[in-house]
């Protein structure tokens, strides 16, 4: 694989002191991402809608070390509070990137963070969070190297991104992402994600989800153990080919337009996510009565309206509505009288699909 495109390699004096900006939204898979080898390599192809009004941003004040050996400080507040539970995750991050960007080891870090999504709500912030960060590191390499192009910040941002967290990845550009190599589309790779620009019907550019916040607990499967669970799950090896075969159908009907097809696949996943968690050892459970009660309602709503709305799930209970943005009052008005009722506070976020991550000058 060709890792040697990434590694920053210019000589040029390093600002003393610098500070960096950046937003990325999260996303949400379609077809999932749930395997992985090392290091952040998916066992399987992912394809994702991103997201517009979930973000992260992000700003990074970076600092001159007075030797590259001292040791790297780190400060990362979230809100304007400080946040010591995220310097080992940074920590790692900075060690994987620092073949590829080896002028991290001359800085003092200092992040400050703030998502528009409530924190614990369920939606996984280290999509968004990572993207974010990448995408900072890559505002200083143009600073550094004004000749570098848009297409390698954005594809390097991403393959930093992955390295800090696999679906965030997918963060980096929009409207829909596809990330891990697929036999059908010959510029994916394991190590960062596309956008998919060509033929994209028009119903899917601007796609609404609407996010029912069913449990705002704690993440009860970390992803690391997650993804871990798939070592030696006894249908890992199917679950890998379906994921690629569903990418195939699912490129298809991204260009067709066929919601009844899109449906399925869509919701097939979710469901087999959760399988494969279900099947695993140990085993979760986890969506929750008020989850299914929710699944149950839109199929109900779906088989007498003939809305094309459907819904996946992330590793949690939370569900995400999809649907064509035609459909916004009717839906929006079905979530009103019949889904909040099982949301923690009544609580939705509505939005759609987006454009990606995006560097403030
Ligand atoms: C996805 N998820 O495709 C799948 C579906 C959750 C359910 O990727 O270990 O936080 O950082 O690479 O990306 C969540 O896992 O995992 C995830 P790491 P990540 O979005």
């Amino acid at each position: 694989m060709d890792f040697e495109q990434f590694k920053f390699l210019k000589t040029n004096q390093l600002p003393q002191k610098i500070e960096l900006k950046s937003t990325s939204p999260s996303n949400i898979a379609l077809v999932k991402y749930w395997g992985k080898a090392d290091i952040q390599i998916p066992k399987n192809t992912s394809i994702s809608f991103t997201l517009s009004n979930c973000y992260t941003a992000t700003q990074l004040q970076l600092v001159a070390k007075t030797k590259v050996e001292e040791k790297t400080q780190i400060k990362v507040e979230l809100d304007g509070v400080s946040t010591p539970s995220f310097h080992p995750k940074i920590e790692k991050f900075l060690k994987l990137i620092e073949e590829y960007c080896p002028y991290v080891n001359h800085y003092h870090f200092s992040i400050q963070t703030q998502n528009t999504f409530p924190h614990s709500s369920g939606i996984a912030s280290s999509a968004s969070g990572m993207s974010a960060l990448a995408m900072c590191l890559m505002q200083l390499e143009k600073k550094i190297d004004p000749e570098v192009s848009h297409d390698f910040i954005l594809k390097k941002a991403s393959f930093l991104a992955r390295l800090g967290s696999g679906s965030a990845s997918r963060s980096i550009q929009g409207k829909l992402m596809l990330w891990g190599k697929h036999a059908q589309v010959n510029e994916s790779s394991d190590l960062y994600a596309i956008a998919l620009k060509q033929d994209l019907h028009p119903i899917f550019k601007d796609y609404q989800d609407s996010i029912l916040l069913v449990d705002k607990g704690q993440k009860k499967v970390s992803s690391t153990l997650g993804h871990s669970l798939m070592n030696g799950h006894p249908f890992a090896e199917k679950r890998f080919e379906q994921a690629q075969h569903n990418c195939s159908d699912l490129l298809e009907i991204l260009k067709s337009g066929n919601l009844e097809a899109f449906m399925t696949l869509v919701e097939s996943e979710a469901l087999t996510l959760h399988a494969m968690m279900m099947s695993s050892r140990p085993y979760f459970m986890l969506m929750t009565t008020n989850t299914l009660a929710v699944l149950n309602a839109i199929w109900e709503f779906r088989k007498t309206t003939r809305i094309p709305v459907c819904f996946t799930l992330d590793a949690g209970a939370n569900v995400h509505l999809l649907y064509p943005k035609q459909h916004q009052k009717n839906v929006v008005h079905f979530i009103d009288q019949s889904l909040k009722q099982y949301c923690e506070n009544q609580q939705v976020i509505h939005d759609e699909v987006g454009k990606g991550a995006e560097i403030i000058e």
